[in-house]
């Protein structure tokens, strides 16, 4: 009987964490997370996968990417067999306002993994997750393995790091060690402040009239966006291919900001009509005549991506992997999600509405019915 593979995941409470987890549980893995101390629970995306037995095949342990004595212990007692760095401050616009962390996080915290991992008495495989962001103003179209980097942000300079030192590893110390060139990726576990999930949510909101508008940045950027359940299927055939590589996995197909609101909308039964231009753009859905999206210059970036296309050949010949679901499926997934995470939220409001004034609740209303998300 083959031996039962280990797999340490940093990253794990996040998107492709919680989907890799259980894409590597169904394949007989024994899965440990790493997750970060926070005041209040930040498990939501894995919970589901807890049993609370002994013989469980998922764990989590206390770690933070920042600390190398807490990986060196961790490493050492879970002797993993394959490490998915998925770790980080991955909001690129965040990064503007928390370059140093961002850097720490994202640029160091896989360095000191790899150290780490030099100095193994075991064999590991490492994956480093590397980023679209790392092509920046892009310098070729399609962008694949040979294209150059030019980043924009200090989370795509992070990223570079990142590349090049898990890129060296390999090269000068023989690790197996890969990285992901990921394209944009979502999913209805996307983070509320991704511009994707913050539409899906947003609209939906709108739509039950739990907020006014949605404010949104620059709509035309264009991105190549997939389905994070697609892509941790590429990352797990990244670490099974018979030699540590470095793979572009993306669609090749992309869209604007405005295009993923407008089929966005459509799925909530709006239609979009764009008005004005710049910073005055609304968005009127032409049947209820309501403005439902504003430009805000709050969320426009110092410097932005304008565009970003993957050729993704070398993954779809060499891993056998391609794309399941498509562009507008995805946004369908998504909004069909948020539509009832949003009327749960209504009905909690109008349970809220009609209580006494006890403390606290008047006090939330106004600021549910305002709050925007950040970035
Ligand atoms: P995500 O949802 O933001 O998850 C990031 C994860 O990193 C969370 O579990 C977060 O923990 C954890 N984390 C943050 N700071 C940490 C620290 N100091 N130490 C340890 N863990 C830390 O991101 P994602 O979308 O799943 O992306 C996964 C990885 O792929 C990231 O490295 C991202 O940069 C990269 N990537 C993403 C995309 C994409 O489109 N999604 C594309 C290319 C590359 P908390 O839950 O406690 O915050
Ligand atoms: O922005 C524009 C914004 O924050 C996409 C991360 O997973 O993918 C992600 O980074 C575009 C940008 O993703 C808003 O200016 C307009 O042009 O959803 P995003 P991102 O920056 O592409 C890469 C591959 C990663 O590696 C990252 O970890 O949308 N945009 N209006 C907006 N963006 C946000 N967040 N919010 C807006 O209101």
């Amino acid at each position: 009987m083959a031996r039962e593979k280990t797999a340490l995941i940093t990253g794990v409470t996040g998107q492709d964490g919680s989907y890799l987890s259980e894409l590597l549980l169904s394949k007989g893995y024994r899965v440990f997370g790493v997750q970060r101390r926070a005041s209040l629970p930040n498990t939501a995306r894995v919970d589901h996968l807890y049993e609370n037995t002994e013989n469980s095949r998922f764990s989590m342990l206390y770690g933070d990417l920042s600390d190398s004595s807490n990986l060196s212990r961790i490493l050492a007692t879970v002797r993993p067999d394959e490490i998915y760095n998925l770790g980080a401050q991955s909001h690129v616009g965040v990064s503007f306002d928390t370059p140093e962390y961002t850097a720490n996080v994202n640029a160091l915290g896989p360095l000191r993994l790899l150290e780490i991992i030099r100095h193994l008495d075991f064999p590991v495989r490492y994956y480093q997750a590397s980023s679209s962001e790392m092509f920046g103003k892009v310098l070729e179209t399609p962008q694949k393995e040979t294209t150059p980097f030019n980043p924009q942000s200090p989370y795509a300079a992070s990223k570079v790091f990142a590349f090049n030192v898990t890129k060296l590893y390999r090269t000068g110390y023989d690790l197996f060690a890969s990285n992901g060139i990921l394209f944009n990726h979502e999913s209805p576990r996307r983070g509320l402040n991704f511009v994707t999930r913050k539409i899906t949510l947003g609209l939906a909101r709108v739509k039950l009239g739990l907020q006014p508008s949605l404010h949104l940045g620059n709509l035309d950027a264009k991105r190549d966006w997939g389905a994070s359940q697609d892509y941790v299927e590429a990352i797990w055939r990244i670490l099974q291919h018979n030699q540590p590589d470095d793979f572009v996995i993306a669609t090749g197909e992309n869209h604007t900001v405005r295009a993923f609101a407008e089929e966005a909308a459509r799925h909530l039964g709006m239609d979009i009509e764009w008005k004005g231009s710049g910073v005055n753009e609304t968005g009127v859905d032409r049947k209820s005549g309501k403005t439902v999206i504003e430009v805000d210059a709050r969320y426009f970036r110092p410097n932005e991506v304008d565009t970003l296309l993957g050729d993704s050949s070398k993954a779809r010949k060499l891993l056998g992997w391609k794309p399941k679901i498509t562009f507008k499926k995805l946004a369908e997934l998504m909004v069909a999600e948020d539509l009832t995470y949003a009327e749960r939220e209504a009905e909690l409001h109008s349970r809220i509405v009609y209580q006494p004034k006890a403390a606290g609740y008047g006090q939330n209303i106004p600021q549910r019915k305002t709050r925007r998300n950040k970035n």
